[in-house]
């Protein structure tokens, strides 16, 4: 099962995976998501990432930002709380992260010392983490029992292993789930058929997306997705798939009636209670 060429994560998968919201259920039941994203500079990829994982099933959502930007923030998404100046504090370890069910951190954060210190308290934890933007930089990962989760497009991929762009390009499956291995950490490969590849070999191509994406601010969209979604399934590799696969199906949904060229990030978020609702 595990190193089948080229398997496709479909509808099929999707259906069959995707967690009901209990009946029963409160807020503590998904969990506290924890953001680290966005600086007063470029506090829109925290709002976008927000907006991701606030649509994806958390329970909660604790934004850590700058102080700066969550003025920014509050108008677009008032349901996210803040950790104001978050990222300092979560670096310089006076804010614990223990209380959350899983962290993300890098949208429109600058890959610097306080990041390095930030991403080495989320490691040392029991969360869930994804690495985003910011947060992927030439490194290595602890092993640890809670997933690593990298979400590299091919640019930051180069940086993350030192290959070229090119050679990545022609080879994109074999790369993932080479450095996977090597990493100890889940790789999603971004672009036109984005590859997922856990760290046993077990990979997959995404099935859904199309060049509406291929705009700024999808992808800090896709990292708050996947976010959500690991609240919110009790299986982590599903989580991150079903994130991947809706994110491609809410671009598929908009050029249905829309110019690809159109599409803006946060409307992909706006379409997920529609094209998620399919699946329900
Ligand atoms: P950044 O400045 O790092 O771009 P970003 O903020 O990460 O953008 P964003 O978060 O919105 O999008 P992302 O790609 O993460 O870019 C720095 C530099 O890297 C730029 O100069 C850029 O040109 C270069 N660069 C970026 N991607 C490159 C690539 N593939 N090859 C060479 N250079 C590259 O996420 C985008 C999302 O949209 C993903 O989910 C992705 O899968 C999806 N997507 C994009 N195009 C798609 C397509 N054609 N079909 C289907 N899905 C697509
Ligand atoms: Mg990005």
């Amino acid at each position: 099962q595990v190193n089948e060429e080229k398997r496709i994560w479909t509808e099929k998968h999707v259906k069959a995976t995707l967690p009901k919201r209990d009946a029963t259920s409160h807020k503590g039941s998904y969990g506290i998501a924890l953001l680290i994203a966005g600086t007063k500079e470029m506090p829109g990829a925290a709002l976008l990432a927000g907006l991701g994982a606030m649509r994806s099933g958390v329970g909660k959502l604790v934004i850590a930002t700058e102080t700066e930007a969550v003025a920014m923030i509050v108008p677009r998404l008032p349901e996210a709380t803040f950790l104001p100046d978050g990222l300092k504090k979560i670096a310089q370890r006076q804010s614990s992260v223990d209380t959350f069910r899983a962290g993300a951190i890098g949208p429109g954060t600058e890959p610097d010392d306080l990041t390095e210190k930030a991403i080495q308290v989320l490691l040392e934890s029991h969360l869930p983490v994804v690495l985003d933007a910011g947060a992927l930089s030439e490194r290595s990962y602890p092993y640890r029992l809670s997933p690593i989760i990298l979400t590299p497009h091919l640019a930051e991929f180069s940086r993350i292993t030192g290959v070229e762009v090119d050679d990545l390009q022609k080879n994109r499956t074999y790369y993932a789930a080479h450095w996977s291995k090597k990493l100890g950490a889940t790789i999603v490969l971004k672009g036109s058929n984005t590859v997922i590849s856990f760290p046993d070999g077990e990979t997959w191509m995404n099935s859904t997306g199309n060049s509406a994406l291929a705009k700024g601010g999808t992808g800090d969209t896709l990292t708050g997705m996947i976010l959500g979604m690991l609240c919110c399934h009790s299986n982590w590799r599903h989580a991150v798939l079903n994130a991947v696969y809706l994110h491609g199906a809410c671009a598929d949904e908009w050029i249905n009636t829309r110019s690809a060229h159109t599409m803006l990030a946060h409307e992909v978020s706006d379409l997920l209670p529609v094209v998620w609702g399919r699946f329900d």
